[in-house]
């Protein structure tokens, strides 16, 4: 992450380093890369017509609606048995709010993301694939298909009944959150568990003229989401550290329109232009160009729709949201190249201010610099908040209210400590100027031997 540029500073897109692109998520510093071989195991839509849908039930859900569906389900058998031999099968189906486990609803394999065939090797058959690949594990995308069909399911839970005018903030944040830990039924209360399946980041909720790095804090003032209002919604899902990181954006007036049109072109045209051997330069050039063929009309004032100069698109490592290569959303002369085995976040902002992000007061989350060893910590309350970031989170990033659900208290003295030594990172919201609207749409792709998968598509976006 870019240290804080002064206000009027402005980056150049063509500067030759890009240490002051800010990626647009924290990007704890890198030492290894998670991969070993890989396989391309095919993910199946499950039909899933398995008559014994009582088990199934049972076993899909948590511990809190797995008593309720119990009893249902007793009287509902004793119906069943005298007329099993008439009745359709039944489906397993997801609930509302979603609380029925991932696994249980595809138990032949999650489905396979959009998957587009590289055009040199368009031909070669998914078994030569499978061999001639090396690159990951055979854990690597089923881990995948599973985080990125829970975002599916809960953004799309989210999109039809938590994004409402009237709705606060933390009840969006903590309805994505729950729904999340149930589909791969994981709470993250016990040491541990958030570090096999959990949150990828803190769940991201920005109004208006704040583009990225919002989140509500315990204690903060309720915010409600207005009909006025730009809203993008950000969050990440990992299992086993494989993070699915993507964003959307929601506005209720129609006089948004081309702002999210352009922005959700741009982040295609991303897509369109990544893959192995694409340069970052190139990409985003032609990001660049689409973004600001729009221009957007409020209140009889027209603004050109700026791409914003200084985040940027990243590739993602095991437990680490940010890598070391960005791909900004306007021309720049990045000579980095994407490579097969790699998995980035494409994504793309816009605005109708300067195009350009500043810090803003207030703390959005913390990350784990694990290049400063935990012996620098002096203080009794900076080593056992230590003790607790490390165990539960590890390098994930996380916010105050993932800490304050595993029960601590009093952390600010030891956090400052930790922060004061380097060893937690902080991040801070990013805004435009006031009275701006930016907004933001992002897809996790993989690329591997046979394509480019967009792991995160879906019907909505
Ligand atoms: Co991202």
């Amino acid at each position: 992450m870019g240290s804080k540029k002064a206000e009027g500073h402005q980056q150049t897109p063509d500067a030759s380093n890009s240490d002051g692109l800010k990626p647009a998520n924290p990007d704890p510093k890198i030492s290894q890369r998670g991969s070993s071989s890989a396989d391309l195991d095919r993910g199946v839509v499950s039909d899933d017509d398995d008559d014994d849908d009582d088990a199934n039930v049972e076993a899909g859900m948590n511990a809190s609606t797995a008593n309720i569906e119990k009893k249902k389900k007793r009287k509902r058998s004793k119906k069943k048995k005298t007329k099993t031999a008439t009745l359709p099968a039944t489906e397993l189906k997801q609930t509302t709010p979603p609380r029925v486990l991932v696994s249980a609803l595809f138990t032949s394999g999650y489905p396979t993301g959009e998957l587009v065939p590289y055009e040199n090797n368009s031909r070669t058959t998914e078994e030569e694939s499978r061999y001639n690949s090396r690159l990951w594990d055979d854990d690597f995308l089923t881990d995948y298909r599973q985080a990125a069909e829970i975002h599916r399911q809960v953004r799309q839970y989210a999109q039809k009944e938590l994004i409402k005018p009237g709705a606060s903030l933390l009840s969006i944040a903590e309805g994505i959150e729950d729904g999340v830990r149930a589909l791969h039924g994981h709470q993250g209360l016990e040491v541990g568990d958030s570090l096999k399946a959990g949150m990828g980041f803190p769940t991201g909720l920005c109004l208006n003229n704040v583009a990225a790095h919002w989140t509500p804090n315990p204690g903060g003032k309720e915010v409600i989401l207005d009909k006025s209002d730009v809203l993008k919604v950000d969050f990440g899902v990992h299992v086993n550290g494989r993070i699915v990181d993507s964003a959307f954006t929601i506005a209720f007036d129609h006089t948004y329109d081309n702002l999210l049109a352009a922005v959700k072109e741009a982040t295609n045209t991303g897509i369109t232009h990544a893959g192995v051997d694409a340069r970052m330069s190139d990409i985003g050039a032609a990001i660049q160009e689409v973004m600001e063929s729009y221009e957007v009309e409020i209140s009889g004032k027209v603004f050109p729709v700026k791409a914003v100069r200084n985040i940027t698109g990243h590739d993602i490592l095991r437990y680490h949201i940010h890598g070391g290569k960005q791909i900004p959303f306007i021309k720049n002369n990045n000579r980095d190249k994407m490579e097969e085995g790699e998995v980035f976040a494409i994504e793309t902002f816009g605005s109708t201010g300067k195009g350009y992000l500043s810090d803003d007061v207030g703390v959005y989350g913390y990350g784990r610099n694990e290049n400063v060893s935990a012996a620098h910590a002096h203080l009794s309350s900076a080593k056992s908040l230590l003790k607790t970031i490390d165990e539960n989170f590890g390098t994930i990033v996380f916010c105050r209210r993932y800490l304050e659900r595993l029960g601590v208290k009093h952390y600010h003295l030891g956090m400052r400590n930790l922060m004061e030594n380097g060893i937690i990172d902080s991040y801070a919201p990013l805004v435009d100027v006031k009275g701006s609207y930016t907004a933001q749409f992002e897809h996790t792709i993989l690329l591997h031997s046979g394509g480019k998968e967009v792991i995160s598509r879906g019907d909505d976006y």
